[in-house]
Protein backbone atom coordinates (compact mmCIF):
# COMPACT_ATOMS: atom_id res chain seq x y z
CA UNK A 1 0.00 0.00 0.00
CA UNK A 2 0.89 4.01 -0.14
CA UNK A 3 1.47 4.77 3.03
CA UNK A 4 -1.34 7.23 3.01
CA UNK A 5 -4.57 5.90 4.61
CA UNK A 6 -7.19 7.07 1.70
CA UNK A 7 -4.56 7.87 -0.86
CA UNK A 8 -5.97 9.84 -3.42
CA UNK A 9 -4.93 10.60 -6.84
CA UNK A 10 -3.99 14.69 -7.32
CA UNK A 11 -2.54 14.87 -3.77
CA UNK A 12 -0.57 11.30 -3.45
CA UNK A 13 0.01 9.84 -6.77
CA UNK A 14 -0.51 11.48 -10.07
CA UNK A 15 -1.09 9.99 -13.61
CA UNK A 16 1.91 9.64 -15.81
CA UNK A 17 3.94 8.69 -12.08
CA UNK A 18 5.78 5.48 -12.21
CA UNK A 19 4.99 3.29 -9.50
CA UNK A 20 6.51 0.44 -7.88
CA UNK A 21 5.65 -2.82 -5.67
CA UNK A 22 7.62 -5.39 -3.62
CA UNK A 23 4.82 -7.82 -2.05
CA UNK A 24 7.42 -8.56 0.74
CA UNK A 25 5.71 -12.52 1.64
CA UNK A 26 5.29 -13.47 -1.73
CA UNK A 27 7.24 -16.29 -3.46
CA UNK A 28 7.54 -14.52 -6.64
CA UNK A 29 8.69 -11.42 -5.05
CA UNK A 30 11.31 -12.67 -3.23
CA UNK A 31 12.66 -14.37 -6.16
CA UNK A 32 12.98 -11.44 -8.95
CA UNK A 33 14.37 -9.86 -5.75
CA UNK A 34 17.23 -12.60 -5.38
CA UNK A 35 18.12 -12.43 -8.96
CA UNK A 36 18.32 -8.82 -9.47
CA UNK A 37 19.67 -7.34 -5.89
CA UNK A 38 20.53 -9.65 -3.21
CA UNK A 39 22.61 -7.84 -1.23
CA UNK A 40 19.87 -5.29 -0.41
CA UNK A 41 17.37 -7.86 -0.03
CA UNK A 42 19.08 -9.92 2.14
CA UNK A 43 19.59 -7.08 4.74
CA UNK A 44 15.77 -6.89 5.03
CA UNK A 45 15.78 -3.85 2.52
CA UNK A 46 13.06 -3.23 -0.20
CA UNK A 47 13.77 -4.34 -3.43
CA UNK A 48 11.43 -3.31 -6.22
CA UNK A 49 10.04 -6.02 -8.47
CA UNK A 50 6.99 -4.74 -10.12
CA UNK A 51 7.17 -1.28 -12.04
CA UNK A 52 3.94 0.14 -14.21
CA UNK A 53 2.84 3.41 -14.92
CA UNK A 54 -0.18 5.41 -13.34
CA UNK A 55 -2.74 6.15 -15.95
CA UNK A 56 -5.30 7.74 -14.00
CA UNK A 57 -6.82 8.41 -10.75
CA UNK A 58 -8.48 4.57 -11.05
CA UNK A 59 -5.82 2.93 -13.10
CA UNK A 60 -2.14 1.79 -14.08
CA UNK A 61 -0.81 0.10 -17.03
CA UNK A 62 1.17 -2.56 -16.41
CA UNK A 63 2.82 -5.68 -17.53
CA UNK A 64 1.22 -8.48 -15.89
CA UNK A 65 0.88 -12.18 -16.15
CA UNK A 66 -2.02 -11.96 -18.86
CA UNK A 67 -0.01 -9.50 -20.78
CA UNK A 68 0.02 -5.50 -21.10
CA UNK A 69 -2.99 -3.65 -20.26
CA UNK A 70 -4.64 -1.49 -17.44
CA UNK A 71 -5.48 -2.26 -14.53
CA UNK A 72 -7.24 -0.98 -11.13
CA UNK A 73 -4.86 0.97 -8.53
CA UNK A 74 -6.93 0.76 -5.94
CA UNK A 75 -5.87 -2.85 -4.99
CA UNK A 76 -2.27 -1.28 -4.85
CA UNK A 77 -3.05 1.54 -2.45
CA UNK A 78 -5.27 -0.71 -0.40
CA UNK A 79 -3.69 -3.80 0.12
CA UNK A 80 -1.36 -3.74 2.94
CA UNK A 81 0.87 -7.02 1.65
CA UNK A 82 1.79 -4.68 -1.23
CA UNK A 83 4.31 -1.93 -0.69
CA UNK A 84 3.44 0.63 -3.30
CA UNK A 85 5.35 3.94 -4.36
CA UNK A 86 5.24 6.30 -7.02
CA UNK A 87 7.96 8.18 -8.57
CA UNK A 88 8.12 11.03 -10.80
CA UNK A 89 10.08 11.27 -13.81
CA UNK A 90 12.37 14.24 -13.38
CA UNK A 91 11.15 16.92 -15.74
CA UNK A 92 8.10 15.50 -16.66
CA UNK A 93 5.76 17.47 -18.73
CA UNK A 94 2.01 17.05 -19.42
CA UNK A 95 2.78 16.30 -23.36
CA UNK A 96 5.54 13.49 -22.54
CA UNK A 97 1.93 12.26 -20.12
CA UNK A 98 -0.08 11.88 -22.52
CA UNK A 99 2.45 10.63 -25.27
CA UNK A 100 3.67 7.85 -22.96
CA UNK A 101 -0.28 6.71 -22.24
CA UNK A 102 -1.09 7.15 -26.29
CA UNK A 103 1.73 4.58 -26.79
CA UNK A 104 1.38 2.16 -23.76
CA UNK A 105 -2.17 2.21 -24.81
CA UNK A 106 -1.38 0.57 -28.56
CA UNK A 107 0.79 -1.69 -26.62
CA UNK A 108 -2.02 -2.91 -24.76
CA UNK A 109 -2.26 -6.59 -26.68
CA UNK A 110 1.93 -7.29 -26.02
CA UNK A 111 2.72 -10.11 -24.32
CA UNK A 112 4.18 -10.33 -20.99
CA UNK A 113 7.83 -11.73 -21.59
CA UNK A 114 8.35 -13.56 -17.95
CA UNK A 115 5.90 -16.04 -16.71
CA UNK A 116 6.63 -17.58 -12.89
CA UNK A 117 8.48 -20.41 -14.67
CA UNK A 118 10.86 -18.10 -16.25
CA UNK A 119 11.93 -16.39 -12.84
CA UNK A 120 12.13 -19.29 -11.07
CA UNK A 121 15.04 -20.31 -14.04
CA UNK A 122 16.65 -17.04 -13.01
CA UNK A 123 15.96 -15.15 -16.26
CA UNK A 124 15.37 -11.40 -14.89
CA UNK A 125 18.86 -10.08 -14.71
CA UNK A 126 20.90 -8.72 -11.85
CA UNK A 127 21.06 -5.04 -11.28
CA UNK A 128 25.01 -5.43 -12.58
CA UNK A 129 23.94 -6.86 -16.29
CA UNK A 130 24.23 -4.48 -19.04
CA UNK A 131 26.49 -2.30 -17.55
CA UNK A 132 28.54 -3.28 -20.52
CA UNK A 133 26.57 -1.80 -22.72
CA UNK A 134 25.38 -5.36 -24.62
CA UNK A 135 22.25 -6.61 -25.20
CA UNK A 136 20.19 -9.44 -23.00
CA UNK A 137 20.68 -11.88 -25.51
CA UNK A 138 17.30 -13.68 -24.07
CA UNK A 139 15.17 -10.58 -24.22
CA UNK A 140 12.87 -10.65 -27.14
CA UNK A 141 11.75 -7.20 -28.42
CA UNK A 142 8.09 -8.58 -29.18
CA UNK A 143 7.43 -9.30 -25.70
CA UNK A 144 7.55 -7.05 -22.94
CA UNK A 145 8.40 -7.46 -19.10
CA UNK A 146 7.12 -4.70 -16.33
CA UNK A 147 9.97 -2.87 -16.01
CA UNK A 148 11.32 -3.06 -19.85
CA UNK A 149 7.77 -1.47 -21.06
CA UNK A 150 8.15 1.38 -18.33
CA UNK A 151 11.93 2.17 -19.46
CA UNK A 152 10.94 1.99 -23.21
CA UNK A 153 7.44 4.36 -22.53
CA UNK A 154 10.01 7.04 -20.79
CA UNK A 155 12.82 6.54 -23.58
CA UNK A 156 10.16 7.10 -26.42
CA UNK A 157 9.52 10.69 -24.15
CA UNK A 158 12.70 11.46 -23.84
CA UNK A 159 12.58 14.73 -25.89
CA UNK A 160 9.31 15.63 -24.23
CA UNK A 161 11.15 16.10 -20.75
CA UNK A 162 12.46 19.70 -19.79
CA UNK A 163 15.49 17.72 -18.84
CA UNK A 164 16.59 14.85 -21.50
CA UNK A 165 17.83 11.30 -19.98
CA UNK A 166 21.42 10.63 -19.01
CA UNK A 167 23.42 9.01 -21.55
CA UNK A 168 24.26 6.15 -19.99
CA UNK A 169 21.07 5.67 -18.98
CA UNK A 170 19.64 6.26 -22.29
CA UNK A 171 22.19 3.68 -23.44
CA UNK A 172 21.24 0.93 -21.31
CA UNK A 173 20.29 -2.58 -22.95
CA UNK A 174 16.16 -2.74 -22.78
CA UNK A 175 16.62 -6.25 -21.57
CA UNK A 176 18.39 -5.65 -18.55
CA UNK A 177 16.44 -2.82 -16.85
CA UNK A 178 14.80 -4.90 -13.89
CA UNK A 179 12.17 -2.78 -11.58
CA UNK A 180 15.23 -2.30 -9.21
CA UNK A 181 17.69 -1.70 -12.04
CA UNK A 182 14.55 1.25 -13.11
CA UNK A 183 14.41 2.37 -9.72
CA UNK A 184 18.04 2.62 -9.11
CA UNK A 185 18.42 5.17 -12.63
CA UNK A 186 18.88 8.98 -11.91
CA UNK A 187 15.96 9.99 -13.61
CA UNK A 188 13.59 11.00 -10.88
CA UNK A 189 12.17 13.94 -9.01
CA UNK A 190 13.40 14.08 -5.57
CA UNK A 191 10.31 13.50 -2.96
CA1 LIG B 1 11.36 -7.83 -24.15
CA1 LIG C 1 19.20 -1.80 -6.16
Amino acid sequence: MLIKQGARHGRDYFTGQVGFTCWPDEMLTSLIAHQTDVATWDKDLVVATHALLVAGPDTVIEAHKDGVGEAPIRPLLDNRECLFWVRKIRGVTEPAVAEMLRIARGWAAAKIEYDTWAVMMGFPSSDQDGADGKPNPYNDPDKLFCSELVFKLIKRVNHLLEQPLPAEVLAWPEGFVSPDKLFDFPIWEQA
